[in-house]
């Protein structure tokens, strides 16, 4: 056998060994919800066709050519009993683009279609695209709605850094052939973080956005958006209003964003969103919850304290450390809910719970009162409450 023989076929085992890894729950968890052990998908389970020249004549060593930086940030769907991930794919080129990973299985197993999508564009094509929300819409598309980035038009010369974010909105029936639909118009200077809603609301569209003035900052934009649109082609908002805006000394200080569309539940949407808060170890994304009305969805009815999801251990490291963001959960019939969660911007893994313990940590994890007197008198509530218990003998066993 040829020694490029030999290495394609040492490159293709190791490339089964992981595809095919079976997944299983990590030990620990919080009750709430299970953290699965291994991620789902990394840049390494990008099919080996899509990196090497597989030609020994054009590339006699079996040099990686293209190579693939991150898998990340999906938005997720499951359609006839299948499980599909809407991956953002990051080249070592620095460019994102969109390709599906399709699964039997909600935790592992995960394949990449033969080849990633071939987004159309509009008449501004764009620079970058990436983090794609899907929603199933009660009109019978299958939107995805994600962020389209151009080079900022105003920029000095020379700031080749400058950008403009806007929601990009493209639409489907098999998640295979697309139609592209002209970028989201709001009020605000830029968007990302848009999500459409899946049902109408007064007969429209409903969007969630993320108002923001600059590229990275929101600056005056305070939250997460809402607003509607008459019709998807185009979809226009006209008046945007904060459905759940940032506040000092919280997780979600300086920035904040919708995740995958909300899932209807019988006692209100829930919702899964990203909150960015500033440290000295620079900015640090965590995943958190909130539940708004089934009448009027922009209206919050359960805002719980505190991070969901937070990084931990090797997610803790990547391209952008510290990172937690979630743009696609898949809740099944069963009421089984899947997170598919990415960390620092470089795999994606997921967590499993169910409707009813996401629901019920939403009800009941006590709101974020703003002040550390506030958050002491609520814990302390729950330790007087426990304590009591514990002076019965069937708790009494948890004194020492
Ligand atoms: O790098 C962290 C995240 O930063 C952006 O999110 P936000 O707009 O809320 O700051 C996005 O680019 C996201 O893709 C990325 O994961």
């Amino acid at each position: 056998m040829s020694e490029f023989m030999r290495k394609l076929k040492a490159l293709k085992e190791n490339h089964d060994l992981l595809a095919r890894r079976p997944n299983a729950p990590a030990e620990s968890d919080n009750g709430v919800y299970t953290r699965y052990q291994y991620p789902v998908l990394t840049n390494e389970h990008a099919p080996i066709y899509w990196r090497y020249d597989l030609n020994p004549e054009t590339n006699p060593h079996l040099l990686e050519r293209i190579g693939v930086n991150a898998a990340f940030n999906p938005g997720a769907i499951e359609l006839n009993g299948r499980y599909y991930l809407m991956v953002r794919v990051e080249g070592v080129d620095r460019k994102s683009f969109f390709a599906v990973a399709e699964s039997d299985s909600p935790v592992d197993n995960f394949k990449f279609w033969d080849y990633p999508v071939l987004l159309p564009e509009t008449d501004d094509p764009d620079t970058n695209v990436y983090d794609m929300r899907l929603t199933q819409h009660e009109d019978g598309w299958i939107y995805g709605v994600f962020c389209s980035e151009r080079k900022d038009p105003n920029a000095q010369a020379g700031d080749l850094s400058s950008a403009v974010a806007q929601g990009g909105i493209a639409r489907t029936k098999d998640l295979k052939s697309w139609e592209r639909l002209p970028d989201l118009k709001t009020p605000s200077a830029q968007q990302r973080n848009v999500v459409l809603h899946p049902e109408f609301v007064d007969g429209k569209y409903a969007f969630y956005t993320r108002p923001q003035d600059g590229f990275i900052d929101a600056g005056s934009g305070g939250g997460i958006g809402w607003g509607l649109s008459e019709s998807m082609n185009p979809a226009v908002v006209e008046k945007e209003t904060i459905v759940d805006g940032r506040h000092y000394h919280t997780i979600k200080e300086v920035k904040n964003g919708q995740g995958a569309a909300p899932i209807k539940t019988d006692k209100g949407w829930l919702h899964i969103a990203h909150g960015v808060r500033n440290t000295a170890a620079g900015l640090r994304y965590v995943l958190y919850m909130f539940m708004t009305s089934l009448k009027d969805p922009s209206k919050v009815i359960h805002a719980p304290g505190g991070h969901l999801i937070a990084p931990e251990g090797i997610e803790r490291v990547g391209d952008v450390s510290n990172v937690v963001f979630c743009n696609g959960v898949i809740a099944k019939d069963n009421g089984e809910v899947y997170i598919y969660y990415a960390s620092s911007d470089t795999r994606i893994h997921v967590a499993a719970t169910t409707v009813e313990k996401l629901v019920d940590a939403c009800v009941n994890t006590p709101e974020d009162l703003l002040r550390s007197r506030t958050s002491v008198e609520k814990r302390s509530a729950l330790i007087s409450a426990n304590l009591k218990l514990m002076e019965t003998p069937e708790f009494a066993f948890l004194k020492d």
